[in-house]
Parts: structure tokens; C-alpha cells; sequence
């Protein structure tokens, strides 16, 4: 049995970020963790580069052309989306979570679902605290998980090239000659 695993090693790699500038006292807390956590694994501040939105709704397209652009190894998105008095809540958080997976499927590349969406803004404030649940902090981690075990996985896929060349070299039929 192979057992292939990424690591939390971040050298080298690149992250995009999207930021929903709604709810800036609970995004901004989410940024500035997610940034602290990338930068303590060893990503170089120049290796970050984050773009803010409007609201979450408008997360999955920002996130989809950054990951297509082919300058990231993960892009990861954040936001809070916090329940109101109306069903305007369940609109958003269905489409930005169904969004950000279509991106990804889309680009090719791992975008981390990093959108609060809480009943209160007293859990989305303890979700994005460092010192509590710290969801920014734990989206940077899993984007450089993906990004680490997406290179592992996309070295794999040479593999089986070399191995068919190799099997039909053996195995050709030598021509017979004329005359
Ligand atoms: N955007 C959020 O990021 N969080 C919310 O809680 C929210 N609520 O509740 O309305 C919200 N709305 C804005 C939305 O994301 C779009 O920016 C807006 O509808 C324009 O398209």
C-alpha cells in the first residue's frame, strides 16, 4: 500500500486570497490569522496576494480566475455570512458554497472554503478569533495541505507514461527485412 500525504511544509508555494469586505470585523480577523499562519509555515509575504470583494456572493468567480490564472498553488477564499431575519442568508451561503467547489473543479487547482456562515455574530466573531476556533488560521493550513498533496499527486501522473514507453519498447515486433 502507497500512502500519499501532503505536508505543512509551504515553502516556495504561492496563495491567492479573496476577502469579503461584509462583515469586515469578522473577514478582517479571518485575514490577518490566515496571513499569520501562512507566513509562520514559510510563505514569503511577496508569495501572497489577496483581493478583496464585495460579499461572499461574489467570492466564487474572483476565486475561480485567480486559481485559473496558474500563478497560485491554492486560493483561499473567506467570509462571514451571518443569519438575519430573512431567507437572504440561505441564498448566499448555498451559492458561495456550491461556487467555490464548481471553481475548483473548474481551475483544476484547491480553493479552500474558508466563508463562516453562523446563526449568530457572536459565533462568527469566536470562529475567527485566533485564540478560539481560528477558521483563518485552519484555512491556510488546509490549502497548503491540498497544494502540498496536489504536487505529489500531479508528479504520480508521469508515472504511468514512462512505464507504457518502457513496455512498448519490450515488446515491439522487429520488422522483417526485405530481400
Ligand atoms: N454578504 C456576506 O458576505 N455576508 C452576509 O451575511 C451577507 N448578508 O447577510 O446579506 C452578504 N450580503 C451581500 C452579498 O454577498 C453580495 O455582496 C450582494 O448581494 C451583492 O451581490
Amino acid at each position: 500500500m502507497k500512502l500519499r500525504k501532503g505536508s505543512h511544509d509551504a515553502t516556495g508555494l504561492r496563495f491567492g486570497i479573496v476577502v469579503a469586505r461584509f462583515n469586515k470585523f469578522v473577514t478582517s480577523k479571518l485575514l490577518s490569522s490566515c496571513v499569520e499562519e501562512l507566513t509562520k509555515q514559510g510563505v514569503k509575504t511577496d508569495d501572497i496576494e489577496v483581493v478583496r470583494v464585495p460579499g461572499a456572493f461574489e467570492i466564487p468567480l474572483v476565486a475561480r480566475t485567480m486559481a485559473k490564472s496558474s500563478r497560485f498553488s491554492a486560493v483561499i477564499c473567506l467570509g462571514a455570512v451571518i443569519r438575519g431575519d430573512t431567507p437572504h442568508f440561505d441564498y448566499i451561503s448555498a451559492e458561495v458554497s456550491r461556487g467555490i467547489g464548481q471553481a475548483a473543479l473548474d481551475a483544476d487547482v484547491p480553493i479552500i472554503f474558508g466563508v463562516l456562515t453562523t446563526h449568530t455574530i457572536a459565533q462568527a466573531i469566536e470562529r475567527a478569533e485566533s485564540a478560539k476556533f481560528n477558521r483563518g488560521g485552519a484555512a491556510a493550513r488546509s490549502a497548503i495541505e491540498m497544494a502540498t498533496v496536489m504536487r505529489l499527486l500531479r508528479v504520480g501522473e508521469e508515472t504511468p507514461v514512462s512505464v507504457k514507453r518502457e513496455t512498448s519498447d519490450k515488446t515491439r515486433v522487429p520488422r522483417k527485412r526485405k530481400g
